[in-house]
């Protein structure tokens, strides 16, 4: 294997050259954040590249998540994934929201909707799932429940970029998303992220709460932080989405080739997941099977040994992190903890060579101890 480590994700980079007369413009209007024209230009470009209506930046998706949670004035308890990163539950908590986790769907790795009602309490107030690895949750049958107990719909979309289903992008879905611009995401603004709105009211509003809640000079209608993108990420943004479609067609590839080279790996299998009518190839997961000569955290160190750097996203689960784990032992995460014991995701990204793929495989196909 090469002597460089190979991680599981690197960030799609422009050309640099490319950067500079951006960079000169923002040198040139001394305006560095708080709204400026790169922010406003990259609001209406993802606007209509992602085909939503509003669009709010943020300087990351935690921060997104947060104040979503906040605009919609959630309280109380919320129904989310433990199958997902420490951010997740992190933003309930920060808000002062219990999470209470429910178990996923083991073909999706998406919380199972047919699991959520029966951890509604009279505190519930929101359910937040995750579209894990970009795969598209259960969203009809989850609005259905919420729906029927009244219950908001935050989806954590960090990994959704650029995902579609049959009626154009899955970030409009719920009552607001959240999807992460961050360094190892498909869409990157080094550290980024954002609020998909369904109407210029609620933009407003959540405009306000990412501005410490000031709507003017003499007026503050909020308590509210500071969210803002600065003009350095937006202009980076707008320079990366000229090249977004491109670094998605790559992903794709690797992704095609991935699937072709492991079919006949025996006691390595994929996830079953939903089949968007446009995915962003964000992650590419596999599940170690209790036959492959190694178990999970063995192939994972192997790896490492041959400078891949593969990731053992999400394990351990949240709800089994110290933060997490003196609470909400009710529900059964049976489905959620056997698969957060054999997943790997093995390293997708667009400038990844097809030879550094096969020889990834051949360490698959004959690992040793
Ligand atoms: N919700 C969900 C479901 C999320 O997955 C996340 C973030 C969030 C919410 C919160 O969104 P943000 O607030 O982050 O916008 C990474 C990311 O830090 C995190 O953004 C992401 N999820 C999570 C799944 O992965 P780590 O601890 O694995 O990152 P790190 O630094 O180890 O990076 C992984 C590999 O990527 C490195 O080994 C090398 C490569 N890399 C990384 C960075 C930062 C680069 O090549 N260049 C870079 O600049 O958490």
């Amino acid at each position: 294997m090469s002597d460089k480590p190979i991680y599981v994700t690197e960030p799609y980079l422009p050309p640099l050259e490319e950067f500079i007369p951006y960079l000169e413009k923002i040198w040139e209007s001394k305006r560095l954040t708080n709204n400026g024209p790169m922010h406003e230009q990259l609001e209406e470009a993802l606007c209509g590249y992602l085909g939503v209506p509003e669009i709010a930046l943020f300087n990351n998706g935690t921060i997104a998540l947060l104040t979503a949670l906040q605009a919609l004035r959630i309280t109380g308890e919320v129904i989310t994934t433990p199958f997902s990163f420490v951010a997740t539950a992190h933003a309930l908590t920060w808000n002062g929201i219990t999470p209470v986790f429910v178990d996923i769907d083991p073909n999706t790795f998406n919380i199972d909707p047919t699991k959520i009602e029966a951890a509604i309490t009279p505190r519930t107030a929101a359910i937040m799932p995750v579209h894990c690895y970009g795969n598209p949750c259960d969203i009809d049958a989850i609005q259905a429940i919420a729906d029927k107990y009244n219950l908001k719909v935050i989806y954590d979309a960090a990994h959704a970029f650029g995902v579609e289903d049959e009626g154009g992008s899955i970030l409009r879905h719920g009552d607001l998303s959240a999807v992460s611009f961050h360094a190892t995401k498909v869409f990157n603004t080094f550290e980024g992220g954002a609020i998909i709105c369904p109407d210029k009211k609620t933009k407003q509003h959540i405009n306000n709460l990412k501005n410490f809640g000031i709507v003017d000079e003499i007026t503050v209608v909020a308590a509210g932080i500071n969210g803002k993108m600065s003009e350095l990420n937006a202009a980076f943004g707008l320079l990366q989405l000229q090249y977004i479609d491109n670094a998605l067609q790559k992903r794709k590839a690797l992704d095609n080739l991935y699937r072709l080279s492991l079919e006949n790996v025996p006691s390595i299998t994929l996830p079953n997941s939903l089949c968007p009518r446009k995915h962003n190839y964000a992650y590419f997961p596999i599940i170690i099977e209790k036959n492959y000569p190694l178990n999970r955290d063995e192939l994972y160190h192997f790896l490492k040994e041959h400078n891949i750097h593969t990731r053992r996203y999400f394990y351990p689960l949240i709800s089994d992190t110290t933060q997490y784990n003196s609470m909400n032992k009710q529900h059964d995460l049976s489905h959620a903890k056997a698969i957060s014991e054999k997943i790997l995701c093995l390293p997708i990204f667009p400038d990844m060579e097809d030879a550094t793929l096969k020889e990834i495989i051949t360490l698959i196909e004959k690992p040793t101890k």
